[in-house]
Formats: C-alpha cells, sequence, structure tokens
C-alpha cells in the first residue's frame, strides 16, 4: 500500500555531546541523511531537517568525570565540536537543536504527562544499588565489580570493557560505588514503565504486515527478532542527578530516561524551528527555505499530519528505540505520527578493525577538516561510496585516496576542465552552437536524458552507494563522449563540429552540478558559478539546453586535486601512534611499593651526569659499556640498555645516575653506579634526563 504524502519530516539521530564524533557516525546516519533531503529539497518537496545535540543520560556525568569538570561544560564543548564539523561538510539541517533547551524539557514533560495522566505508565518498585555515603542511586556506571565473565576486577556495572560483556549491577561480584569507593546498599525506588507488552498486536500489524516490503532487510530483522523475543516494560524514569526533572511531585530527585527525552528532541527541535522563524529571532535554526508566514503551531503538521512521512536516519545500535520504543510513545499518546521509513545504516570498520574513539582507533571528523580543510566533499564522496547500507562496511585510507585520485580527479574533474577549457580556448568562453547532431552526440544527449531518474529512484529507495555510482557514471558518459569525438582534433579542420561537441559536453557538465548537489555540495557549488548556471530544479536535469549558446563560463578553477602517497601514509601513521598511546594510557601503572622512611631515601646518592662514551660489550646482546662523567669523577658503568639504545644515542646524553651502589663485576667488568630508566608500559626504556642542560654532579634530592 502506498500513501501519498504532502510533506517529510527528516531527522538524523542526536550525537552524545560527550564527545567529538567519527566518520562512521557520518557514514551511519548523517551524510545519507542529508543526500536525502537535499534531494527531496531540489524536487521541491516541502521538507524539514532536524538534529541536534543529545545532551543527556550518564554518558554526560560520566564524561565530566573523566575530564574533571561539569556536565555543562562537556554539552557546551562537544555541541560546539560537534555543531561546527557538521556545518563544514556541509549537512544541511534546518535546525541544529539541544536537548538541554528549555523548549525539549517542556516538551518531554508533556509527553510523559500525557501518558502519565492517560493511565499508560505502569509504577513499579524495585531495589537498587544506593551509595549511603553519597546519598545517591547509582547509575550502571558508577558501580564496578568483578566481571562474572571472565573475572575482570574493574567491569562496570552495565558492560565489562575486557571481555565486552553486557551486565546489569546485580551480576558483579563485590560491586563498589565509583563515588565512595564503598560496597552499596540495595534499596527500594520507585520507577514508571512504558509497559511495551501491550503494543505488540500494534507492532505485529504495522512493522510486521505493513513494512515488510519496504523496509531495509537488516532493520526489520531486527524488529521482528525484538517483537517474537517478547517485549518487556521498559523503565522511562531513571534515578539520576543529570537530565530532565520528573514531572510528577512523588518522583523527587528521578529525571527521564535519556531514550524517553533524546527523540523527543526532534519534535522539541522542529518546535524550535517554527518558534525561531516566527520570532525571526534564530538562534539553533538555519531554514533552507522560506517558511512563510510560519506559525508557532505549524510544527504541529510535521509531527501530527498524517500526510507527513517521518524518515529517521539512524545507525544500527539505535534501531529498536526508533522503531520500537519511541513508535509507541508516540502512538500510546494518540497524537502523533509514527514513522514511515527507518532506513538505518550497519557499521563502517577502519583499516580491517571496529571504529572506536576511545581505542583511539576512529577518524574523528574534527581531526579530517583540520587536515583537510578545502575537502569535505571528497570524504563524502569516500563515504557515499563505501556505505554500510546492507552489511558492515570498511574505510581504508588508501581507498580514499583512490576515490579521490581515479575518480574525483581522474573522472568527475577531469571531464569538467576539458569541456571548459577547451571552450576557453576555441570559443572566448562562452557555450558554442550545436548544429547538426550525428549519432554519436543523439547517443550522449540520450544517455544523458536518463541519469536523473536513474539517480532519483536510488535516493528514493535509500541506495545511496548506488545513487553516487550513477553520478559517477555519468560523468563518465560524458568522458567517453569526449574520447570517441576528439574535439581537440578537430579544432583545425571543423571548428563548427567541435563547437557542437563541447556544446553537448557542456550542458552535460551543467546537469552535473545540479544532480551531485545532494552528495558534493561545495563542488555543485562551484561547477555552477563556474558554468554561470542558477539554482535549477531537479526535474530540469537531463535537458539537453540548459546552457544557452552564446552564454559566458567563468573562472574554472580545478574541482579535485591529486592526493599524494605522503599524505596517505602521514595518515596512517597517526592512526597507529594515537591507537598506541591509548593502549598504553589506558594500561595500569605499575603496583606501589611498600612505604620507606625518609632515611632509607637519603641513603640514596643520585645524581645528574654525562655520558662521555659508549661502547657495546663482545659476547653482550644487552650490556652498554659507559664512561659517565659524574661530578665526582669518570667512571665505568655497565647498563643493561643495548636493545633499546646504540651508543651514539647515548653519547653526550645527561642521565640520572645512582652513584652509591656498591660496585659489581658484570661481564668481568667492575660497574660503579647505575643509570635510573623509565619502564614505559609497553616495556621500552627511556633516559630520564634534566629538563634542561645542567653540571655533571647535580643531586637529585
Ligand atoms: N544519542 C545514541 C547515539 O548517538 C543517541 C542517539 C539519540 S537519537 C534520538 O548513538
Ligand atoms: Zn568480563
Amino acid at each position: 500500500m502506498t500513501k501519498s504524502f504532502k510533506r517529510y519530516t527528516v531527522t538524523a539521530a542526536l550525537p552524545y555531546a560527550n564527545g567529538p564524533k567519527h566518520i562512521g557516525h557520518l557514514a551511519g546516519a548523517y551524510i545519507p541523511s542529508d543526500v536525502y533531503v537535499r534531494y527531496l529539497r531540489l524536487t521541491g518537496q516541502d521538507v524539514i531537517f532536524v538534529c541536534g545535540s543529545d545532551e543527556h543520560g550518564t554518558a554526560i556525568p560520566n564524561q565530566a568525570l573523566k575530564e574533571n569538570t561539569t556536565p555543562r561544560a562537556i554539552i557546551d564543548k562537544y555541541d560546539d565540536l560537534i555543531r561546527t564539523c557538521f556545518e563544514h561538510l556541509g549537512m544541511s539541517f534546518d535546525i541544529y537543536h539541544r536537548t538541554s533547551e528549555p523548549i525539549h524539557h517542556q516538551t518531554s514533560q508533556e509527553i510523559f504527562l500525557s501518558l502519565y495522566n492517560k493511565g499508560l505508565l505502569t509504577e513499579e518498585s524495585s531495589e537498587q544499588y544506593f551509595d549511603p555515603e553519597a546519598n545517591v542511586f547509582l547509575a550502571d556506571r558508577y558501580i564496578v565489580g568483578t566481571c562474572p565473565k571472565c573475572g575482570h576486577t574493574n567491569a562496570y556495572g552495565d558492560q565489562c570493557e575486557k571481555c565486552g560483556s553486557t551486565l546489569s549491577p546485580r551480576e558483579l561480584i563485590n560491586p563498589r560505588s565509583t563515588l565512595s569507593g564503598k560496597s552499596p546498599v540495595l534499596k527500594l525506588t520507585k520507577h514508571w514503565y512504558l509497559p511495551l507488552e501491550n503494543y505488540e498486536p500494534w507492532l505485529r500489524e504495522w512493522i510486521l504486515k505493513s513494512h515488510q516490503e519496504d523496509w531495509k532487510p537488516n532493520v526489520y530483522g531486527q524488529c521482528k527478532s525484538w517483537i517474537e523475543a517478547g517485549l518487556q516494560p521498559r523503565a522511562m524514569t531513571r534515578d539520576l542527578d543529570w537530565g530532565i526533572k520528573v514531572p510528577l511531585k512523588e518522583a523527587e530527585g528521578k529525571v527521564l530516561y535519556v531514550w524517553f527525552d533524546a527523540p523527543i528532541g526532534y519534535i522539541s527541535a522542529t518546535r524550535a524551528l517554527f518558534e525561531e522563524v516566527h520570532s525571526g529571532q534564530l538562534k539553533f535554526a538555519t531554514p533552507r527555505r522560506d517558511l512563510g508566514k510560519a506559525s508557532k503551531d505549524d510544527w504541529k503538521k510535521y509531527w501530527q499530519g498524517s500526510d507527513t512521512r517521518l524518515i529517521h536516519f539512524i545507525g544500527k545500535d539505535n534501531i529498536v528505540f526508533h522503531c520500537i520504543i519511541f513508535p509507541v510513545m508516540l502512538h500510546a499518546t494518540g497524537e502523533y505520527i509514527v514513522p514511515d521509513n527507518v532506513p538505518a545504516n550497519e557499521f563502517m570498520n577502519l583499516e580491517g578493525d571496529k571504529m572506536s574513539t576511545s581505542r583511539g582507533w576512529s577518524i574523528e571528523m574534527h581531526e579530517y577538516l583540520a587536515d583537510f580543510p578545502d575537502k569535505p566533499d571528497v570524504l563524502r564522496y569516500a563515504l557515499l561510496t563505501n556505505l554500510p547500507e546492507a552489511k558492515d562496511s570498511e574505510f581504508t585510507w588508501k581507498d580514499f585516496q583512490a576515490k579521490n585520485n581515479n575518480e574525483l580527479v581522474a573522472i568527475l574533474g577531469n571531464f569538467i576542465n576539458r569541456a571548459v577549457v577547451l571552450t576557453q580556448k576555441y570559443f572566448e568562453n562562452k557555450v558554442p552552437l550545436q548544429k547538426n547532431l550525428q549519432a554519436v552526440d543523439k547517443k550522449a544527449l540520450e544517455e544523458l536524458s536518463q541519469y536523473p531518474a536513474k539517480i532519483a529512484a536510488s535516493i528514493e529507495t535509500f541506495r545511496f552507494r548506488e545513487a553516487t555510482a550513477n553520478l559517477m557514471d555519468l560523468a563518465r558518459v560524458g568522458n567517453k563522449y569526449l574520447a570517441e569525438t576528439e574535439p581537440w582534433k578537430l579544432a583545425k579542420t571543423d571548428l563548427n563540429r567541435v563547437g557542437t561537441i563541447l556544446n553537448i559536453a557542456l550542458q552535460i557538465a551543467a546537469s552535473l552540478s545540479v544532480v551531485c548537489e545532494p552528495f558534493l555540495p561545495f563542488t555543485a557549488r562551484k561547477l555552477k558559478d563556474m558554468l554561470g548556471v542558477g539554482e535549477l530544479p531537479w526535474e530540469q536535469a537531463g535537458q539537453p539546453d540548459l546552457l544557452r549558446a552564446g552564454s559566458a563560463l567563468y573562472d574554472a578553477p580545478l574541482l579535485f586535486e591529486k592526493i599524494e602517497d605522503a599524505v596517505i601514509e602521514a595518515q596512517i601513521k597517526k592512526l597507529l601512534d594515537t591507537k598506541r598511546t591509548m593502549e598504553l594510557a589506558s594500561q595500569p601503572a605499575a603496583p606501589a611499593k611498600t612505604e620507606i622512611s625518609f632515611d632509607d631515601f637519603s641513603k640514596l646518592d643520585v645524581r645528574i651526569g654525562t655520558i662521555l662514551k659508549a661502547e657495546r660489550v663482545d659476547k653482550s646482546k644487552k650490556l652498554l659499556k659507559l664512561q659517565v662523567d659524574t661530578g665526582l669523577d669518570v667512571r665505568t658503568v655497565m647498563s643493561g640498555i643495548a636493545e633499546h639504545f646504540s651508543p651514539d644515542q647515548v653519547e653526550g646524553k645527561q642521565v640520572t645516575i645512582l652513584v652509591n651502589l656498591a660496585p659489581r663485576k658484570i661481564m668481568g667488568v667492575e660497574s660503579q653506579g647505575m643509570i635510573l630508566m623509565a619502564t614505559d608500559k609497553d616495556g621500552s626504556l627511556k633516559l630520564i634526563s634534566p629538563g634542561e642542560q645542567v653540571s655533571p654532579g647535580s643531586v637529585i634530592s
């Protein structure tokens, strides 16, 4: 059954403002949604595109703890970072809102109360861990203990990071509170639940029956297994001091569950959009079209009008929230529409491993933009051609380079460049006349005419990889046409023919400037400026006469530039370095030694010395024989560092030396002292040198 819709509400998952987001997030929800919406706008649809920061949940105070700051400071910092990246990557939201805004708190509380007043929430008291010292109930992340599966002694209440098991706090052995370090006690607490099981018949009808055909198999399959596993009541409130207050007297100290309020964020963002447009004071909104004489209440059309098509773009880890829990909430109010489609993507891996910010194995949006500030479209393209639409995909820097050099530069850029440069050369940079079409010309125009519909069909069915491939194929049509007709060879003999060929090539270029806009918005802008075409609607793309003969072309900068091997190697090295740093940082330091007295300590005579000479020792892999100027004398020290340093790496270096260690014979040589070293977490040795040059013999105390 296909329904006809009057308008679209398109949402992209609200990123948690608890850290930077990486290119896997872009590939999951953001780039596909932006392509979709830009396309809808070009076809003249009434569409709004909303997103914003998800600023609640335990993830925020957790990060504040790590960064030793407040939750407020965390959300302000990361909202700003993510917002700026999205802008530089061309994400064309009508509003990028924040769930910390009052209008969102109000909307979430209204929806909670609407469910509560209708008697649709059930109440249940259960025992939960409480920290009597800190006087709070403990969120899962605030409880650590021994993992029942692998014995790791620092597993969290919700997950063991060692073995990856999902846990609940009650499963931990010897639980302790991270706030006080003490063992928590169990205490009764009341919560409000959404009885999902009551909606099973509705969910079966709505998803399993009506959306079998049009939802992606990965999405449909996940919903099906959730429904079939038997739905359970789900708590919609939490004991936490960060979040939206539960609007009930008896719920002091409790907040709404983050997955209750976050998706409502789409609704409050829409409300804010219309309020801002109505009042003329834009704070979070940058509406991409004139919303006319918007009334403040117009948001309702986009959330309550049955002729509105609601589409959620998300990553696969958010499917149940967007396909089951949020729709049940919306449906239960009796006022809201539910999504018509949820084209969730799978995950994008990176260079053979899972992408993860905390493990340092990721490409963060802000880092990409810092390293490639003028290449947002290259990243968009590399991701689009490799989206994890049906299964997990993989980003590699080599592929990124290849997509840029072999496709954007060699196909699209090269085609445009040839057409424009030849027009400059032979026709004073004006579109030449089209005369006497030959079969090869007609064939090219015929092919051109078919592409916009082909690309559109792929976009409309959420097949963005295919759409992107079709886009590049249109540039290939142009290249092939020039290769077959070889206008550069005809200039001397048949300038009319050259004119016809270039006219057709430029018509293809003009269509490309329209159809590439959803995918490569920055390139589309440049291309349109170059060709002097205005903002054309999608329906005109593919026509043979977008450019009038005689009209002028403008400056023609190169659209893309080659990326050299060295640039790619530097990125791979950076990735490996970051991973190593993170791995070391996550390893515990060596355990503390037992206490000593000051007298014990003052017996050590530790000084700065200078290594004058270093040589290898026969028959020993480990030893270097050093001559060290200790300020007192020059003495011989046998040091077990030969596997870490070559003699010339240490000669001339200032080091730390224990000078009153009793002499010992090592390999027949008397060693008079010991060079002190730092052993890094990976076992590598580092010399301990003073921050600046000091005189040998300086005492360390
Ligand atoms: N913030 C989780 C995530 O970023 C969550 C999405 C909310 S969408 C309403 O994966
Ligand atoms: Zn474990």
